[in-house]
């Protein structure tokens, strides 16, 4: 249903003054707009390769004309199926230049969850690694043929009708054709589930992305000071908005160097971090808690960290005050984003250039040139400063909308353009936001998405399964770890063990059952919506078995 507006506006902005956004450029003309000022700087690092900016930028406009020798043309689809790799940038920034668009996919993911990105998406090319390719011929989904329906590269080694990644890189960057884009084009699009069902296509189109770069780091105040001799870490996957955004594209923009790495292990990343005197690190609650709680920080030298930022979930403030203790020299503070948002809502503003004193456990201050009000989540009006409520957000970095699904974008965006999150919190005196609850049904473990409906569906396909529903339970380690109510079919025996393996079998590691609660009847309401709040009192009581 769509929301109605209130009637009464209270609106928060940043304490920073609005900037003038250059967001009528295409993407990667923006992202690459100062280059001049440090072409011959590093740009892209991994293992013992580093690309300046300007072997960056040849290397994207090569894999632009290769993209479209291979046929890609505007308004394409591509898919990156990769881990942390310069190729990433190259293609995504290449697909840029020729007004197509990247869905950015998580590798390890199931075949079944792949196919369903693949085919919503209407892909046209994937690019991956050779490891992975063996997902995309799985014989129970129907991936056209590679190589002759379908193209396929892959950035090492490439398997049977694969391509090899120089086929696009090794092109000639004046075949790049020259193409119109809009600042309403898509260029990206990832997938999310909002705050409901199941993940869906996020339409963040050239403005968009230019917009949430520039509240981030553009302005003679940053509200996220990047400057050009920072090496910012790449360790969060980059197929999530919060790594594609506020590290690569940030750091591309503002002319810091990227230190891309594939998977995070706590020995490598410390080294990493001496190695190269790492000065921003974006990161998530459950790598804090490794940098705070890990006996090995204290044999390396971490000085060189002047920011740290997490996002993607909540933070614990004595966590928070941890870490703080561990990296005295280093401001401490938070992000706050939603795909859908662009995804920045919020940012610390310890950050910034003129920086301003901060308090831990806050999200930080809406982002500048955007408004963000807190709604009472009955009536719709909204609420002034200390009272919690539903978050709203409007400006020009929000989603045009999901892929195809008119519904579930007016939902979410009302008709005055305030896009409703469907988290809890407030905002303090001094304008720093606090996120309390979430309202929707989501789950996060260690910030990755795990959309309910998506389990739901799948135990419910189970023949010994009547009904399900599964909600998020508190963890240490993960924040949040889904675990299912089920009602078994009658005269059916089901064990918690095998829901839990049916499940694993079908979706990526952290969309795995926890725990399985069995029970007579799942509580619905009149309309037929599980009551999921009293789920998760249950489980939070111990009463569920
Ligand atoms: O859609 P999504 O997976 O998106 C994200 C994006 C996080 C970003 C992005 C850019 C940044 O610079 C940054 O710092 C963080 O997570 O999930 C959206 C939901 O995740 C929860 C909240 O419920 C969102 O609606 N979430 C995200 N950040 C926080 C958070 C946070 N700091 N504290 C609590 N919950």
């Amino acid at each position: 249903a769509s929301k109605d507006p209130p009637t009464d506006n209270f609106i928060f902005r940043s304490k920073l003054p609005d900037i003038s956004i250059s967001n009528h450029l295409p993407l990667h003309t923006y992202c690459f707009e100062k280059i001049a000022e440090f072409s011959d700087a590093p740009s892209l690092i991994s293992g013992s390769t580093a690309y300046t900016f300007a072997e960056t930028h040849l290397l994207c406009q090569k894999s632009a004309a290769g993209l479209s020798n291979l046929g890609i043309k505007k308004g394409d689809v591509i898919m990156v199926l990769l881990q942390n790799s310069p190729e990433f940038a190259f293609s995504f920034m290449g697909a840029s230049m020729i007004g197509a668009i990247t869905t950015t996919a998580n590798p390890f993911c199931t075949p079944s969850e792949i196919y369903k990105q693949f085919s919503a998406s209407h892909t046209k090319l994937v690019i991956t690694q050779s490891q992975f390719v063996d997902k995309l011929r799985d014989d129970g989904e129907k991936f056209p043929k590679i190589g002759e329906e379908l193209t396929v590269i892959t950035v090492d080694d490439p398997p049977e009708n694969c391509l090899h990644f120089s086929v696009i890189s090794g092109a000639d960057e004046k075949d790049v054709p020259s193409i119109d884009i809009d600042p309403d084009d898509p260029v990206a699009l990832p997938f999310s589930s909002g705050t409901t069902g199941f993940p869906k296509g996020v339409i963040l189109s050239h403005k968009s992305l230019i917009s949430s770069i520039a509240q981030q780091v553009d302005g003679e105040n940053p509200n996220l000071y990047l400057k050009s001799d920072d090496i910012v870490l790449c360790v969060l996957p980059l197929f999530h908005v919060y790594s594609l955004n506020s590290v690569l594209l940030c750091s591309l923009r503002a002319g810091a160097g990227v230190l891309l790495m594939q998977k995070f292990e706590i020995g490598s990343l410390l080294e990493l971090i001496q190695r190269h005197r790492v000065s921003v690190t974006p990161v998530v609650p459950p790598l804090v808690l490794a940098l705070a709680k890990n006996p090995m920080v204290a044999s390396f030298d971490l000085s060189s960290i002047r920011i740290v930022l997490s996002g993607a979930a909540p933070l614990g403030k004595e966590l928070e005050d941890a870490l703080r203790s561990r990296l005295p020299q280093a401001a401490f503070g938070q992000g706050y984003g939603m795909t859908e948002a662009g995804p920045v809502l919020s940012m610390c503003l310890g950050f910034a250039k003129q920086p301003f004193p901060t308090k831990s456990g806050s999200c930080g201050t809406v982002v500048r040139n955007a408004e963000l009000k807190v709604i009472d989540p009955e009536t719709g009006l909204s609420l002034t400063y200390n009272q919690p409520g539903e978050i709203c957000i409007r400006g020009p970095q929000i989603m045009k909308g999901y892929l195809n699904d008119a519904e579930a974008t007016a939902s979410t965006i009302d008709v005055d353009g305030w896009l409703h999150t469907g988290d809890i919190g407030y905002v303090d005196d001094d304008n720093e936001i606090f996120i309390v609850d979430r309202v929707k049904e989501l789950i996060k473990f260690k910030g990755f998405q795990v959309p309910p409906a998506e389990l739901e569906a799948l135990l419910i396909s189970h023949p010994f399964i009547a009904d399900a529903a599964v909600v998020p339970q508190k963890d240490e380690v993960n924040g949040e770890v889904p675990v299912a109510f089920v009602v078994r079919s009658k005269g059916f025996e089901i064990t918690e063990e095998s829901v839990k393996e049916f499940i694993a079998k079908q979706v990526v590691f952290y969309k795995r059952l926890h725990k399985v609660c069995f029970v007579h009847a799942i509580p619905k309401s009149a309309s037929g919506k599980i009551l999921r709040k009293d789920l998760r009192a249950k489980l939070a009581s111990g009463s569920a078995s």
